[in-house]
């Protein structure tokens, strides 16, 4: 049996949710204490989550998880069976990680400081604000990201979905700058329907 950390809201451990939705796999889930992360300490040596216990075989980090996942059960696939189409998704999720998020993470630490810097937080919502118009193009004429459901649209929905759905009691401010700058406000009708269509998959 698979044994999985997790903290509520966590954009990070929806992406392995997804990702076991989408393969039929069960998890155990074990619910930590945002305030208290001894146990995903103890299991992992860090305290991020998702984190993953196979077998004794400990996996952090939502990307590794993910590439693990595909590894382990590869049926259904969750990345394209193309090399050139599987590299690419995999450019997409590390673009994704490694650029996209880099707005709101800064927005959210200067907003956190006791004078901001307007200017700079004034261009990282618009970053942020503008991101929405990649989206939209890239499913024009597609259900999905890159076509198919993949790992593409696993590891970018628990974030974009924010420009939609949001509860009352999440109130994460990560999760309130992507509320804020990201809402569709009925302007970006295809990543609209692609959220609705995202949220309706499995999750673990
Ligand atoms: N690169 C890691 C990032 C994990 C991460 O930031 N997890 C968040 C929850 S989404 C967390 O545990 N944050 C710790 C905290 O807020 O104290 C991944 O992709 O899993």
């Amino acid at each position: 049996m698979i044994r999985a950390f997790r903290i509520p809201f966590s954009t990070n451990v929806e992406r392995v949710a997804l990702a076991l939705g989408h393969k039929g796999i069960d998890v155990d889930w074990v619910d930590v204490d945002p305030n208290d992360r001894t146990p995903v300490r103890e299991a992992s040596g860090q305290e991020l989550v998702p984190v993953l216990e196979v077998d004794g075989q400990v996996v952090a980090d939502s990307t590794a998880i993910l590439e693990y996942l595909e590894k382990r059960h590869p049926d259904p696939p969750l990345y394209p069976l193309a090399p050139a189409r599987r590299a690419e998704a995999r450019i997409f999720v590390d673009w994704f990680n490694r650029v996209w998020k880099r707005p709101p993470n800064r927005l959210t630490d200067e907003l956190a400081k006791e004078r901001p810097d307007e200017a700079l937080a004034g261009a990282l919502a618009e970053e942020l604000a503008g991101s929405r118009d990649l989206f939209e193009a890239m499913l024009c004429r597609r259900d999905y990201l890159l076509g198919d459901f993949t790992v593409a649209d696993c590891a970018s929905f628990p974030f974009l979905k924010y420009g939609l759905l949001w509860r009352e009691e999440d109130d994460e401010p990560f999760h309130r700058i992507l509320m804020q700058h990201l809402r569709f406000d009925d302007r970006y009708p295809r990543l609209e329907a692609w959220v609705r269509r995202v949220d309706q998959h499995a999750r673990a």
